[in-house]
C-alpha cells in the first residue's frame, strides 16, 4: 500500500491530484503543519525537513515534489503520465517537472513576500523571466509539455491556481485562465480537491 502525506490545500495538493490521476489505491495521511506548536517531530522520520508531501511506497520513502513525480510515473506507466526514458519528449518532461519546484516555486514565494533580490544571486532568477518562460510554454501548447496532459500539469496548474487564486500573486492573463480551465475540468483534481476539502475541516485554516 502507498501512503501519502499531505495537507489540504498546501504544496501537496499536485501530488494529491497525480495520485488520483494514477488511479492507484493509496491511504491519505493528513499532517495539520498550520497546528500551533509547528509540524510534529515524529513526522522527521518521514521527511527530513518536515514539509509535506511525501509518500512511503510499501516502505520505499520519497520525498520533494519533483522526485515524487518521477518516481510514481515511473512505478505506475500505465497511466502515460510521463513521456518514459527514451521517448523524444523525456527531456521536456524532466526540464518542466523540474522547473516548477526550482524556479516557478521559489519565484512566485519571493515575488509573493515582496523580497526585492538580484536575479542573478539567487538560482531561480526573476519573476518576470519566469513568468515570460510561462506564459510564452502555455501559449504554444494546451498541456506543459505537449498536446497531451502529463504529471507536470498536475504540478504547474496547482501552482498557478494557488498563485493566482490564493495568493494574489499572479495575474489571471487569459492564457494562465484557457490552460487551468483545462487542466482543473478533470475528474481527477475534483476528486482530490473533494478530499482536501474534508481533510480541511481537522486541520489548522491557512493564514497569511
Ligand atoms: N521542497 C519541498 C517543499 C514542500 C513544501 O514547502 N511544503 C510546505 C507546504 S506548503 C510545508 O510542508 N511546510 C511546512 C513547514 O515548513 O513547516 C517539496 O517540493 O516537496
Amino acid at each position: 500500500m502507498l501512503k501519502f502525506y499531505f495537507t489540504p490545500f498546501s504544496r501537496s495538493t499536485g501530488v494529491h491530484w497525480l495520485l488520483e490521476e494514477l488511479g492507484i489505491p493509496y491511504e491519505p495521511v493528513v499532517i495539520d503543519i498550520r497546528q500551533p506548536g509547528g509540524v510534529p517531530e515524529s513526522y522527521r522520520a518521514i521527511q527530513p525537513n518536515k514539509k509535506v508531501p511525501a509518500i512511503d511506497h510499501d516502505g520505499t520513502v520519497v520525498t520533494e515534489r519533483a522526485a515524487i513525480c518521477q518516481y510514481l510515473t515511473e512505478v505506475f506507466p500505465q497511466a502515460g503520465l510521463a513521456p518514459l526514458p527514451g521517448d523524444a519528449k523525456r527531456s521536456a518532461f524532466l526540464t518542466w517537472i523540474v522547473y516548477c519546484d526550482s524556479v516557478f516555486d521559489p519565484c512566485l514565494a519571493a515575488h509573493a513576500q515582496n523580497i526585492d533580490y538580484r536575479r542573478s544571486a539567487f538560482s531561480f532568477g526573476s519573476f518576470d523571466d519566469m513568468m515570460a518562460n510561462l506564459d510564452k510554454q502555455l501559449a504554444r501548447h494546451p498541456f506543459a509539455i505537449g498536446d497531451t496532459f502529463s504529471a507536470v500539469d498536475t504540478q504547474l496548474a496547482s501552482g498557478i491556481h494557488f498563485g493566482i487564486n490564493i495568493l494574489k500573486a499572479m495575474p489571471a492573463t487569459p492564457v494562465f485562465e484557457a490552460y487551468l480551465g483545462r487542466c482543473m475540468a478533470r475528474p481527477a483534481f475534483q476528486r482530490a480537491m473533494e478530499r482536501e476539502g474534508a481533510a480541511a475541516k481537522d486541520v489548522t485554516p491557512m493564514s497569511f
